[in-house]
């Protein structure tokens, strides 16, 4: 009998596995990768009475090989909060699904556990963007920790697994989780491996500021237009700069480009003033799509870079 732990590379899945297996340790193949890879299960090759555990991927982009690993007879273990679409049911299948807004993997496995490792959960719910179900969590600890640091180790683990491949990134999200993994709380890691944190700091900061630095193709009063190059770092901080530059000028519209064999992966951001119309300028062009506040295009060819910075400028105008 085999066992395989599948989770998804970021905070969330990283924080619900440790907390499952400093609780009931097991050897297990693991199978992870970047945030947006969620496909994880058809990497999976189990076979009967092989025991898998999945967690913050969602059931309904696995559904083919959730069905054909149940086939096969092995027994799984399923924890999520993304929406499933139907829900499967089988005999060998144990489902943890919650899609509450205020919930995530790392809570649904600290209430699986009844709290037994509920630190590596608060860090995951930071991690997940969900303050208040950390701060909740939190309170249940025997004593309260240092909640700003733990909200940042939680943030930088997330950070961690932003990038388009596993080479992207500073830590491939299975050596971050066996480096975690000894560690029974953040405290005891934050004391006895310093260097981790230094690391994941170092890493951000640095993308950070290679983001807000990089070349403005528009930088007006209403829309600034940010062109980053074929990098890695670029590649792990589009998402997080379009954020902090929301923040930073609320009363702007911000699209962050990323240059990419086949033109640009476009990010647009609406004002956080005004969270409308992203959607709008994006749907305009073909592999466009995404809600009112954030929206994207996944391939904008060179020769429209024109016409999309005019759509733009009039959305915002
Ligand atoms: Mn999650």
């Amino acid at each position: 009998m085999a066992y395989f732990d599948v989770f998804n590379g970021d905070a969330d899945g990283i924080c619900a596995l440790l907390q499952l297996r400093q609780h009931t340790p097991r050897i297990a193949t693991l199978v992870t990768g970047v945030k947006r890879d969620i496909g994880l299960l058809s990497r999976v090759s189990a076979s009967s009475g092989d025991v898998v555990t999945v967690l913050d991927v969602a059931v309904e982009k696995n559904r083919l090989d959730l069905d054909r690993l149940l086939q096969l007879g092995a027994e799984i273990f399923y924890v999520d909060h993304h929406n499933p679409g139907e829900m499967p049911s089988a005999a060998g299948l144990q489902l943890l699904i919650n899609t509450a807004p205020e919930i995530c993997t790392s809570a649904l496995v600290n209430g699986h556990l009844s709290g037994a490792c509920a630190s590596w959960a608060v860090v995951g719910c930071f991690g997940d963007n969900l303050d208040q179900t950390a701060e909740r969590v939190a309170q249940t600890l025997p004593a309260l920790p240092n909640l700003k640091l733990w909200r940042e180790l939680g943030i930088l683990i997330n950070y961690n697994a932003y990038g388009a491949h596993v080479s992207d990134l500073h830590f491939d999200p299975e050596s971050l989780y066996r480096r975690l993994l000894p560690h029974a709380s953040p405290d005891i890691c934050l004391a006895e491996d310093p260097e981790l944190m230094q690391i994941l700091q170092a890493g951000y900061r640095q993308d950070m500021s290679f983001g807000e630095t990089a070349n403005r193709l528009i930088n007006e009063a209403s829309v600034a237009v940010i062109r980053l190059p074929d990098e890695p770092w670029a590649r792990r901080v589009s998402g997080v700069l379009g954020n902090k530059l929301a923040l930073d000028t609320p009363y702007r519209a911000h699209a962050v480009l990323t240059e990419i064999p086949e033109g640009f992966l476009v990010s647009v951001r609406a004002p956080l003033d005004n969270r409308i119309g992203a959607d709008t300028v994006c749907r305009q062009f073909p592999s466009g799509g995404g809600r009112a506040a954030a929206a994207g295009i996944n391939q904008l060819p060179k020769e429209n870079l024109s016409t999309f910075i005019d759509v733009l400028k009039k959305q915002y105008a």
